[in-house]
C-alpha cells in the first residue's frame, strides 16, 4: 500500500488543457481506467484515467485548472491489486501515456504478461497457462453452401482478437465476414480466395494463449480466448453471441449505433488518432475494460468502414451520401433497442444497395382479368382435386415468362466492370414472399416449360417453404426477373426495387372493377394494377411499356399464352 502521484498523461498532442469536471473525489476508491477528471483541448473534452486501483487521498487541481502532461493532479493509495504494476506509480511520465495503458490493457488479456504474474488474488487469476492449437471452421452460412471467399482478411503471423473478420465470403444475396471465434496467431491459413466454403469446412489454424481460462476444459471450447478474462465483458459477450447465433455477420451489421447519452471512454492518445482518421468515436466498440476504446478497436473500425464503402455499403460509408444522423430518441419518450435480425440486415443492405445503384423507373399498366378471373374460378374443382389452389400469380408467371421470351432486353444483367451486357438464355422467375422473418425470393425455373397447375403448385410449396425457413440456397438463386404480389393483401399501386443484378421487377396490386369504357358505353371489368420497375440502363422507356402491354394482352386473353 503506497501513496502514488496521479499525472496528466499524454495529451495527445494538446499542450495545455482546462480541467472542466472532476470526477472523483477525496476518499473515493477507482479502478485502474476509470475516468478521474475531464479536461477540455480546443478539440475535445478527454477523461484522463486512473493509473491504477486503488484510494483516491487528494485531489491537487480544480475546475478551471489549466494542467499539462506531467502535471500532477492529485494522489492515490494503490491498492493490492495493481500496485504491482510499475507503470501504474506515476514516476516516469510516458508510462502514463494512453498507449501505455492500452498496452496495459492488451496485457492483461494476456496469459504471457508480467503484470499478470504478479497478481497474487485469487478473484482474477492471470497466470500463465502456455498455448494451444484451435482449427477454425466455417460456422453455419445462414444455410448456404459452397460460397466462394473473396477476400482474406488476415494473413499469417497475424495477432488476431476475438470476432476479428478471418475472410469475406459472397453469396448472390450477399457478402458476409466470417468473424474469428478465438484471439491469437494466426498459424496456418487453409484457404485461398476464390475457394468455396460451406459450414464446417477448416479455415485456418490459431495459436490462442490458454489463461485462466484453462482450469476447465470445456471453456476451450465455449469461452475463447479473450472471454476468459473478467476485465473483458465485450469479449464475453461476443463469445456468448456467437454460440447463440450462427457467427456469420453481413457487412452492413458493423454499425454500431450510440447508446442514448453513452459516454465514450478513450484515452487522449487515441482520440487524436480517432480525430486523425476521422472516425466518430461514438460509433466504436471498446474492447478495453470497461469498454475502453483502443487503437486496436480504432484501426479495425476505420478498415470495417472501408471494406464497406468498397462493397458499396450503407449511406455515408463511402457513397458520399451524408448518413442519416439519429437523434436521442430517448428525449421524445420511452424507446427500446433491439438488434436487427441477420435476414433484415441482409435484405436492408441489398436493398440500399439495389437503390443506390440502379437508376430506377416504374411503369404501370392495368390489366383486365375479367375474363381469366372467370377461367380461374372455373378450375376451383379441378384444383380441389389436385390439392392446388390456383391464383392470379401461375398467370402472371406465365404472362412474364412469355413477355421475356418476347423482350430479351428485359432478361439480361449489366457487367458495368467489363461494359458487357450478360443475356440469359433460361427464364427463371423469383417470387417474393411475406414470411415471418422477412421477405425471401424463392425461384421458380424454367418457366416458360412449365403448366399452370405446375405453376400454382410449385409457387405454392416455395412460398410455404420459405414461410417455414426450409428453403434451400440453390432454390434462391439464379432469378432474372422477381415478381412481388401484393393482390391478395391490396394497394393500387407501388414502386418496387428491382433485384439487383436482374433488371426489372413486376408490382402486382389487388385487382379491383372498374369502369372500363368500350366504346358505346362503361362496362364494368377486373382491373389488375401492375407496376413495372425496371433498370433504366438496361431498358428504355419504350421498351418497359411494350413489356407492360404485353403483358395486359395475355393477360386479357389467356389463350395468347398458349402461341
Ligand atoms: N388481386 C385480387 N386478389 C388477389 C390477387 C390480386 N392481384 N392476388 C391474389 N389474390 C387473392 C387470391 O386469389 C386469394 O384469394 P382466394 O383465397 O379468394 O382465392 C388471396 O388473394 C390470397 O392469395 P395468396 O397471397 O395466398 O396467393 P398468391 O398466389 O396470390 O400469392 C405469394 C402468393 C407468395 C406471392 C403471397 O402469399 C405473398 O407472400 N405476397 C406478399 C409478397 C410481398 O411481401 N411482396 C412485397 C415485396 S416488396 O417489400
Amino acid at each position: 500500500m503506497s501513496e502514488q502521484e496521479i499525472k496528466v498523461p499524454d495529451l495527445g498532442g494538446a499542450e495545455e488543457v482546462e480541467v472542466i469536471e472532476l470526477l472523483v473525489s477525496a476518499g473515493d476508491t477507482v479502478e485502474t481506467e476509470d475516468p478521474i477528471l475531464t479536461v477540455e483541448t480546443d478539440k475535445a473534452s478527454v477523461e484522463l484515467p486512473s493509473p491504477g486501483a486503488g484510494k483516491i487521498t487528494k485531489l491537487t487541481v480544480k475546475v478551471g485548472d489549466k494542467v499539462k502532461e506531467g502535471d500532477v493532479v492529485g494522489m492515490m493509495e494503490a491498492s493490492g491489486e495493481s500496485g504491482g504494476t510499475d507503470d501504474a506509480s506515476g514516476d516516469d511520465s510516458d508510462s502514463e501515456s494512453q498507449e501505455a495503458s492500452d498496452k496495459k490493457a492488451e496485457a492483461e488479456s494476456s496469459s504471457g504478461s508480467e503484470a499478470g504474474a504478479q497478481d497474487e488474488k485469487p478473484a482474477a487469476p492471470k497466470k500463465s497457462g502456455g498455448s494451444r492449437k484451435e482449427t477454425v471452421l466455417v460456422p453455419p452460412l445462414d444455410g448456404m453452401e459452397d460460397v466462394p471467399v473473396i477476400e482474406i482478411n488476415v494473413s499469417e503471423g497475424d495477432t488476431i482478437d476475438v470476432d476479428d473478420p478471418l475472410v469475406t465470403v459472397e453469396s448472390d444475396k450477399a457478402t458476409m465476414e466470417i468473424p474469428s471465434p478465438y484471439g491469437g496467431k494466426v498459424t496456418k491459413i487453409l484457404v485461398t480466395e476464390g475457394d468455396k466454403l460451406s459450414e464446417g469446412d477448416k479455415l485456418l489454424e490459431l495459436t490462442v494463449e490458454q489463461d485462466s481460462g484453462d482450469e476447465g476444459g470445456e471453456q476451450e471450447e465455449e469461452a475463447p480466448a479473450g472471454s476468459d478474462q473478467e476485465a473483458e465483458p465485450e469479449a464475453k459477450a461476443a463469445a456468448e453471441s456467437q454460440e447463440k447465433e450462427p457467427a456469420v455477420q453481413p457487412q452492413s451489421a458493423t454499425y454500431e449505433p450510440p447508446a442514448p447519452g453513452a459516454k465514450v471512454h478513450a484515452g487522449p492518445a487515441v482520440r487524436k488518432l480517432a480525430r486523425e482518421l476521422g472516425a466518430d468515436m461514438t460509433r466504436i466498440k471498446g474492447s478495453g475494460p470497461k469498454s475502453r476504446i483502443l487503437k486496436d478497436d480504432v484501426q479495425a473500425y476505420i478498415k470495417s468502414q472501408l471494406q464497406q464503402a468498397q462493397q458499396g455499403g450503407s449511406v455515408g460509408t463511402g457513397s458520399g451520401i451524408p448518413g442519416v444522423k439519429l437523434p436521442d430518441f430517448s428525449q421524445f419518450g420511452d424507446v427500446e433497442r433491439e438488434a436487427m435480425s441477420r435476414m433484415m440486415a441482409v435484405t436492408a443492405t441489398n436493398m440500399q444497395r439495389s437503390w443506390l445503384n440502379v437508376p430506377h423507373v416504374t411503369q404501370f399498366e392495368d390489366a383486365d382479368i375479367t375474363d381469366m378471373e372467370a377461367f380461374r374460378k372455373s378450375q376451383k374443382a379441378a384444383g380441389e382435386k389436385k390439392g392446388v389452389k390456383m391464383t392470379p400469380l401461375p398467370f402472371i408467371l406465365k404472362a412474364c415468362a412469355t413477355a421475356l421470351a418476347e423482350l430479351p432486353q428485359f432478361n439480361v444483367s449489366l457487367d458495368m466492370e467489363r461494359k458487357e451486357v450478360v443475356r440469359k438464355q433460361y427464364i427463371h422467375i423469383g417470387i417474393a414472399v411475406d414470411t415471418p422473418n422477412g421477405l425471401m425470393v424463392p425461384v421458380i425455373r424454367d418457366v416458360d416449360q412449365k403448366g399452370l397447375w405446375e405453376l400454382a403448385a410449385e409457387s405454392a410449396e416455395l412460398a410455404q417453404k420459405a414461410r417455414d425457413k426450409q428453403l434451400k440456397p440453390a432454390e434462391m438463386q439464379g432469378a432474372c426477373f422477381t415478381i412481388t404480389s401484393l393482390g391478395g393483401i391490396g394497394g393500387t399501386a407501388f414502386t418496387p426495387i428491382v433485384n439487383t443484378p436482374e433488371v426489372a421487377i413486376l408490382g402486382v396490386s389487388r385487382a379491383a372493377m372498374k369502369p372500363v369504357w368500350d366504346g358505346n358505353e362503361f362496362q364494368p371489368r377486373l382491373m389488375l394494377p401492375l407496376s413495372l420497375s425496371y433498370d433504366h440502363r438496361a431498358v428504355n422507356g419504350a421498351d418497359a411499356a411494350r413489356f407492360t402491354s404485353l403483358l395486359s394482352q395475355l393477360l386479357g386473353d389467356i389463350r395468347t399464352l398458349l402461341l
